[in-house]
């Protein structure tokens, strides 16, 4: 019998790399989808005959328990959330619902349906914010900085709850930023590479940025949906931290961004206070080595060939667009 695994969000950057990596291990593979009056399968279309997708919505806990009986799945993976963190001081309390509650939601339908179901949450290194030690680890205490690490340190806590409480394999991954071709255009990263191509054709003149002394330790997003998946497999529930463990800041993207279309970053780049934050989380930098010693995990693109790669997929996406 083939195992069979949910996903939620799977529509995003990390539910279409995930979804691709459980087929490549054989895996049933179903994905939890709301509504929308225009579909939005693009990151997921190349497989959409290979998976299943199901109507759901987290806000609604009812959706969640049909599913899960209806699918009867080994392995669910919570990977929806309202994910901008922006976009989480003009929608508190949307981002709450969606981010922490959801988590919530999803963990009390595993335990109604069958507590058997192995489960992982979508952490994040916005929970250290603030952070308390560099680099960060799975004890490093959170302090997070912005509406959506707040709503996400809820979700890692719920999880870790409902494993003592009621012996679930419920498992909290704390994932640093992972990038790729497939990222939102809002996101740092890729909103750079997407400008950056744009100027390189001829297509735009500036590029408007926030905070560039800000410090990310950034990795490919296909690397991290494989330590999900790895962390699943384990026979005992852990949280683990995912990341390079090297960091660089925005404006060390910028320069190798710019540098792969042989420009000089500075001569496009406007500071805009619209993209400054109200509140700054200035530096983060994971340990990665439990995840490196208990799952056998490593990053395999390094931050150079992440940004190259994500520069070069944009030039090629708008060149086809542009019909350049
Ligand atoms: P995306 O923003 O690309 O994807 C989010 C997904 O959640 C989309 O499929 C979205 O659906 C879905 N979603 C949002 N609200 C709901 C809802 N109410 N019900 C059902 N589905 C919903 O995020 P990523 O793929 O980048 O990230 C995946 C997860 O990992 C998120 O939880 C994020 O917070 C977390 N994370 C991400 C990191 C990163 O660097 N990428 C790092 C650490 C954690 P729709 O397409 O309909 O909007
Ligand atoms: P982040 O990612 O907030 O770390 O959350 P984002 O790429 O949005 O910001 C990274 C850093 O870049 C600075 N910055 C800008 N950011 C954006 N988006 N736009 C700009 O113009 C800009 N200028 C500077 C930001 O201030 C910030 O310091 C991502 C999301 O995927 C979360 O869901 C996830 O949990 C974390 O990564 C880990």
């Amino acid at each position: 019998m083939k195992k069979r695994a949910l996903i939620t969000g799977i529509t995003g950057q990390d539910g279409s790399y995930l979804a691709e990596y459980l087929l490549k291990q054989d895996y049933d593979v179903f994905g939890l989808v709301r509504r929308s009056s225009t579909v939005n399968y693009e990151r997921i279309h190349h497989i959409q005959d290979q998976i299943t997708l199901i109507s759901g919505d987290i806000l609604d806990q009812t959706s969640m328990t049909r599913a899960l009986s209806d699918i009867r799945p080994q392995e669910v993976y919570n990977l929806a959330a309202q994910s901008f963190v922006q976009t989480s001081w003009t929608q508190p309390v949307f981002t709450s619902d969606v981010t922490a509650l959801g988590v919530t939601r999803i963990l009390d339908a595993i335990r109604q349906v069958d507590p058997a179901i192995r489960f992982y949450q979508a952490s994040s290194s916005e929970m250290f914010g603030k952070v308390q030690e560099v680099p960060q680890k799975e004890t490093t205490p959170f302090y997070p900085r912005s509406p959506y690490g707040v709503a996400k340190v809820y979700g890692h806590w719920i999880t870790v709850n409902y494993r003592e409480s009621y012996q679930m394999h419920a498992t909290s991954g704390i994932l640093f930023n992972h990038e790729s071709p497939r990222r939102g255009l809002e996101f740092a990263p890729r909103k750079v590479s997407y400008n950056v191509a744009k100027i390189k054709l001829g297509l735009a003149k500036e590029l408007r940025m926030g905070n560039l002394d800000a410090q990310r330790d950034w990795g490919f997003a296909g690397d991290y949906v494989k330590a999900m998946w790895l962390m699943l497999q384990q026979e005992t529930p852990e949280d683990y931290v995912v990341a390079t463990g090297q960091t660089h800041s925005v404006e060390k993207l910028l320069t190798v961004a710019f540098n792969a279309v042989d420009l000089d970053w500075k001569q496009y780049v406007v500071q805009d206070e619209r993209y400054m934050r109200p509140a700054e989380v200035d530096l983060l930098v994971g340990d990665p080595s439990k995840a490196g010693k208990k799952l056998g995990w490593e990053p395999q693109v390094t931050f150079e060939q992440l940004v190259q790669m994500m520069v070069e997929s944009d030039l090629q996406l708008l060149k086809a667009d542009h019909r350049l």
